[in-house]
């Protein structure tokens, strides 16, 4: 199809998006969108459409995080809209760029009782770096390059297009549209409203004609500045006890991860790997710890901290020793500040400047006791969870489960991360095979997010191995969408770490209030519920049925079918007193 011929303002919308690189479009479908969803199509772009517009958000948001390019989701005005707003926290918190475009109702009758007609922008724009009003066709592909090049840049995050379904059609049927809605009458009134509306539709398509296709704006990356960059080598000279932080915020620029994951390597100082940095630099690597944390920040002398804010999985900073000199990249400058103030900001790209430090930065020989050291407690620790693996019951030891994923899962595994405890456990035992293979929520902890996620994770990357790690409680949120796996073609492994119950929140309610209310499931057969859908479901009770069960789980996914696996927990005490607030 030619560019320069516009079917309608749904192909202009669709037309940016394949300028932007944008293969997938998530969505579920209403009236006001459907011209962008049938254009779309038309331009080769795939519609996957799903059972909840919340899902659609996810799933743009999972693509966002793993190919570097923004995510998008359509839905249509209302509670299309309104269906999203968790998601869209979501990915604004996590700072994922995704694009939503939003339906909206016709431009003429917006206020006047129209269906699902409400003022969008006070419920969508506190939660996006920029909420786009479309009220003339020919913004339609312009305000879509922005959107893309806005959710990119700074710190990245979501962009909202609202789309009234009057600019997407062609100019043809919007003006017998509006010819029928102001009548024949002759009196005053109604000829009065005749030249409003026509007056009104020629403005909406002024220019539109003239308006060319457009093209991907470059996005650029903000750069730390160079006295940053001297300060955090000098402070990496003096340092005897040195530690490395790197979280999500460090691994936006997709395509970078692996000149990151080098870089760190040749800093050569202990590293924690947090949110989708988890992984980056492989499986088992000799200074990647995963335990203690608290502890080795409180025994550096220098903490230098990659996208990763002072909040609560600090303990609001209160984790790094106050005269331990703290290095805070960050390209955002109020979350580099938060709570505590560092003695060098790199307010910039923090995965950049990682690769900038260890190419200045030559050393590293003298703090082999210290990682020598970290790793002691590293092993001990290991040694610990082990021990806790063997204990036996009447079901499923949940650390014993994941020790036989993480001996399963494919080379390519990518692990969707959501729950409560049982995912918590998976963040200690589960090994990351790589960069970009773990996808968890972010700072807003939110529940539900598995099944969206494994879906924009299988549909950007096809062939790999997706495993959802679920809590029994978690996975009923998203349980619809196992239809769309299937309808879809998508195989992912949904892990069901089924204790009935809500077990991190039971955990210290109970303790502090001695009542469980509202924090108890059943041992529902979940897999049933998968099968209904015409996924695969496999019930896991014992021990000895854990390796089969997971082994023909993978075969079945490597056959492009969608499983999930329920398996009955005992409880553990591997999570106690383990409690962020
Ligand atoms: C949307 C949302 N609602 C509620 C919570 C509070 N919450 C945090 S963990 C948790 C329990 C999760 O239960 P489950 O998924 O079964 O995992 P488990 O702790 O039992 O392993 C709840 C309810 C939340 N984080 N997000
Ligand atoms: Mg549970």
């Amino acid at each position: 199809m030619p560019d320069a011929a516009f079917q309608h303002g749904g192909d202009r919308v669709a037309q940016a998006l394949q300028a932007h690189g944008a293969r997938t479009l998530f969505t579920l479908c209403g009236g006001h969108i459907s011209p962008i969803l049938s254009a779309a199509k038309a331009r080769g772009i795939r519609i996957v459409d799903v059972r909840d517009e919340a899902t659609a958000v996810f799933a743009a948001d999972a693509t966002a995080r793993l190919t570097g390019i923004p995510g998008v989701a359509a839905v249509t005005a209302g509670p299309g809209i309104t269906n999203t707003i968790t998601a869209l926290k979501n990915a604004q918190l996590a700072q994922s760029p995704l694009l939503l475009i939003g339906g909206a109702a016709p431009t003429a009758l917006q206020g006047r009782g129209a269906l699902q007609d409400i003022d969008q922008r006070p419920l969508v724009a506190p939660h996006v770096k920029r909420f786009f009003k479309i009220r003339r066709v020919r913004d339609l592909g312009p305000a879509i390059e922005e959107a893309f090049q806005l959710a990119q840049s700074g710190v990245p995050g979501p962009v909202f297009v609202e789309c009234p379904v009057d600019l997407l059609y062609d100019e043809a049927s919007i003006r017998q549209w509006y010819a029928e809605a102001a009548g024949k009458g002759t009196s005053v009134p109604d000829r009065l409203l005749r030249f409003y509306l026509g007056r009104h539709v020629r403005k909406m398509f002024d220019g539109a004609a003239s308006a060319q296709p457009v093209t991907a704006r470059p996005v650029v990356h903000p750069r730390a500045d160079e006295a940053a960059l001297r300060g955090a080598v000098a402070a990496l000279s003096k340092s005897e006890r040195p530690l490395l932080v790197i979280g999500s915020q460090s691994v936006v620029i997709a395509g970078e991860a692996q000149r990151l994951a080098q870089a760190a390597q040749r800093l050569g100082m202990p590293v924690y790997l947090s949110g989708m940095a988890r992984g980056l630099l492989g499986r088992d690597h000799p200074l990647q710890m995963r335990h203690q944390r608290r502890q080795a920040l409180r025994e550096a002398d220098c903490v230098l901290l990659a996208g990763v804010p002072c909040d609560f999985r600090l303990d609001y900073g209160r984790h790094v020793r106050r005269s331990a000199t703290l290095v805070a990249m960050n390209r955002s400058a109020r979350d580099a500040r938060m709570n505590r103030r560092p003695n060098i900001a790199a307010i910039g790209d923090a995965g950049l400047f990682l690769q900038d430090l260890a190419r200045a930065f030559v050393g590293g020989a003298r703090w082999t006791a210290w990682i020598n050291q970290l790793r002691g407690r590293e092993l001990h620790r290991e040694a610990e969870i082990d021990q806790q693996a063997t204990a036996t019951g009447e079901h499923v030891n949940p650390l014993a489960l994941l020790r036989e994923v993480e001996r399963q899962a494919a080379p390519d595994a990518l692990f969707v991360a959501d729950g409560g405890d049982f995912v918590g456990t998976a963040s200690y035992v589960l090994h990351p095979r790589g960069p970009l293979a773990w996808l968890d929520p972010g700072a807003f902890g939110t529940l539900g997010v598995g099944a969206g996620f494994a879906l924009g994770a299988a549909i950007a990357q096809p062939g790999r191995e997706v495993w959802i790690v679920f809590g029994d409680g978690a996975c009923g949120y998203g349980l619809a969408e196992f239809d769309s796996f299937v309808r879809h073609g998508v195989p992912v492994i949904a892990l069901v770490g089924n204790d009935a119950g809500w077990t991190q929140i039971a955990r210290e309610q109970v303790k502090m209030l001695h009542d469980d209310v509202a924090t108890v499931l059943a041992r529902t057969d979940y897999h049933a519920v998968a099968a209904g859908f015409g996924a695969e479901g496999i019930v896991v009770r014992r021990p000895d049925e854990v390796q089969p069960a997971l082994a023909r789980a993978r075969e079945l996914a490597a056959q492009g079918k969608a499983v999930l696996v329920n398996v009955w927990l005992d409880k553990t005490e591997f999570r106690e007193g383990s409690l962020s607030m």
